[in-house]
C-alpha cells in the first residue's frame, strides 16, 4: 500500500484515543475519530475539548488546521483501526467487554487485510484467546497488533511522542503500515515482539510501580510507628545509584496502577508479592483515616468540618478515576466524621468546591493530592483552621505558623 493513501480510524476518544488521533492527523495522515458517545463527537466537531491535558488544545487546533482530521459517531472504512477503550478489572482479569464491543462495532466497516491495533491494557493471553479468534472469524485476513499506550496523565502528549513503544504481532504478520503510522509521531524507539510478550510488558510496568509504591507505603507506616521521617529517609536512600523508592501517599488512584496488576494475577495463586502490594495500597485510605483520627484525639478536636484538599488522583491533573480522596472520605465517614468537604482546583464536578471555599469553612485540612498550588497557600490567614494533616508532604511549617501540622510517615 502507498503510505500516502493510509486512512486511520481511532475507536474511543478518551484520554489516550483523542491525543493519539490528533498526533496522527497532525503528522499528515488522514484520521477519523469514532466514539459511541455522540455528545463527545458533537463537542469535538464544534471545536470543544472535554478534558484537560497540557498541550491538548494546541494539538487540537494544529490537527484541525491540517485538514486531515474528522470525527464521527458511526464507524467508517479505514486501513488501520486503532482501538483505545477502557479495560476495567473483573474477577477473571481484564474485563474485555469494551474491546469486544468495539470489534463488533467495526466489523462491517473492516475490509480485507485492514490492520486492527489494540492500545488497551489486557492480560497476557487475552489477545490469543479472545481478540485474534474473533477477528479471524470474520475471514478477512486482517492483521492484529497490540501496541499498548505508555503515556502518563499530566504529560500524555510529551510521553506519547517521546516514549519508546512496544509493538506485539504474531509471526507471519506484516507491520509496515502500523510502523509507518506510529513512526509518523513517535520519536522514541519502537521494539517488536509477539503479542503475548507485548501484553506482559505493559502489565509488568504497572505492577512494578504498584509494588514500589506499596513498599514506600509500608515504610511510611513504619515511620509513623517508630518516629523517623520517611520522606527524608527515601530521599537519602535514593542517592544510591541503584535505588529508586517511590513516595508514600493516601492510596493509589488512576485507571492503571491499581488495576492492571490484577491482569497478571489472573488464574494463579502461585505469587504473593504483587497481590500483597495491591492490598497494602488499597488499605492506605483506611490507614490514613486512622492516623487522622488519632491526631484529632491528641488535639482534642471532636466532630470537625474536614476539608479534603485535592480530589484528582494525582498532582496537577483533573482526572479523578479511582481517586484515593474519595476512599479516604469514606474511611473517615466510617470512623464517624460526617462533615466532609472536598476541594480541587482542577476537578469540575458536583460538590467539589474551590480551594478558598474549603479554606474558609474547614476546621481541619487534609491534603490528599500534591497539587503544586498547595505549596504556597498561607493557612495562618484562616482562624477556623485548627489542624492540618498532609498525606503527600507538600505543606511546610512556614505555611502553618503555630497550627498543628501532621504528615503521613513523619
Ligand atoms: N503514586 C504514589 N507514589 C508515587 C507515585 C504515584 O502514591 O511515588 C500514586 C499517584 O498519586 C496516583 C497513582 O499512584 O494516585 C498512580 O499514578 P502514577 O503517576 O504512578 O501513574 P498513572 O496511573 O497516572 O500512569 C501509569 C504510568 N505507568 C508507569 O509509570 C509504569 C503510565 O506510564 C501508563 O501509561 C499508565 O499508568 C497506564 O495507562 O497504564
Amino acid at each position: 500500500m502507498n503510505t500516502s493513501d493510509i486512512k486511520v480510524q481511532v475507536i474511543g476518544l478518551g484520554y489516550i484515543g483523542l491525543p493519539t488521533a490528533l498526533l496522527i492527523a497532525g503528522a499528515g495522515i488522514e484520521v477519523v475519530g469514532f466514539d459511541v458517545d455522540s455528545k463527545k463527537i458533537k463537542s469535538l466537531q464544534s471545536g470543544e475539548l472535554y478534558f484537560d491535558e497540557p498541550g491538548l488544545g494546541a494539538l487540537f487546533n494544529d490537527a484541525a488546521r491540517g485538514g486531515k482530521l474528522s470525527f464521527s459517531d458511526t464507524v467508517t472504512p479505514a486501513n488501520v483501526h486503532i482501538i483505545c477503550v477502557p479495560t476495567p478489572v473483573s474477577t477473571e482479569g481484564a474485563d474485555l467487554t469494551y474491546v469486544l464491543s468495539a470489534l463488533d462495532a467495526i466489523e462491517h466497516a473492516v475490509s480485507h487485510s485492514d490492520v486492527i491495533v489494540l492500545e488497551s491494557t489486557v492480560g497476557p493471553d487475552d489477545c490469543d484467546d479472545f481478540m485474534i479468534p474473533k477477528i479471524n472469524s470474520w475471514g478477512k485476513a486482517n492483521t492484529f497488533v497490540l501496541c499498548t499506550e505508555r503515556a502518563i496523565p499530566g504529560n500524555t502528549i510529551y510521553e506519547m511522542i517521546h516514549n519508546d513503544r512496544v509493538i506485539g504481532l504474531n509471526s507471519g504478520s506484516s507491520c509496515e503500515v502500523v510502523e509507518h503510522v506510529y513512526k509518523s509521531f513517535v520519536t522514541g524507539n519502537i521494539s517488536f515482539t509477539d503479542v503475548k510478550t507485548a501484553a506482559l510488558v505493559k502489565v509488568i510496568e504497572n505492577s512494578y510501580r504498584a509494588v514500589n509504591i506499596a513498599f514506600a507505603n509500608e515504610l511510611a507506616k513504619l515511620a509513623d510507628h517508630s518516629g523517623f521521617n520517611v520522606w527524608k529517609a527515601i530521599e537519602l536512600a535514593n542517592k544510591h545509584p541503584r535505588v529508586n523508592v517511590l513516595t508514600p501517599g493516601p492510596g493509589v488512584g488512576g485507571h492503571c496502577i491499581p488495576i492492571d496488576p490484577y491482569f497478571l494475577l489472573d488464574n494463579t495463586s502461585k505469587t504473593q508479592l504483587i497481590e500483597t502490594g495491591l492490598t497494602v495500597n488499597e488499605k492506605m485510605p483506611e490507614y490514613v483515616a486512622g492516623q487522622i483520627q488519632s491526631n484529632l484525639e491528641k488535639e482534642g478536636i471532636s466532630d470537625p468540618v474536614i476539608g479534603i484538599m485535592g480530589y484528582a488522583y494525582k498532582k496537577d491533573v483533573d482526572d479523578y478515576r479511582e481517586t484515593p480522596a474519595a476512599r479516604l472520605a469514606e474511611s473517615l465517614q466510617k470512623l464517624g466524621y460526617s462533615k466532609i468537604l472536598h476541594s480541587d482546583p482542577y476537578v469540575k464536578k458536583e460538590k467539589i468546591y474551590s480551594t478558598s471555599e474549603v479554606l474558609e469553612k474547614a476546621e481541619v485540612i487534609v491534603v490528599a493530592t500534591d497539587h503544586t498550588e498547595y505549596r504556597t497557600l498561607d493557612f495562618t490567614q484562616y482562624e477556623n483552621i485548627h489542624m492540618l494533616y498532609d498525606t503527600r508532604n507538600v505543606i511546610s511549617v512556614d505555611q502553618v505558623g503555630d497550627l498543628p501540622l501532621y504528615c503521613l510517615g513523619k
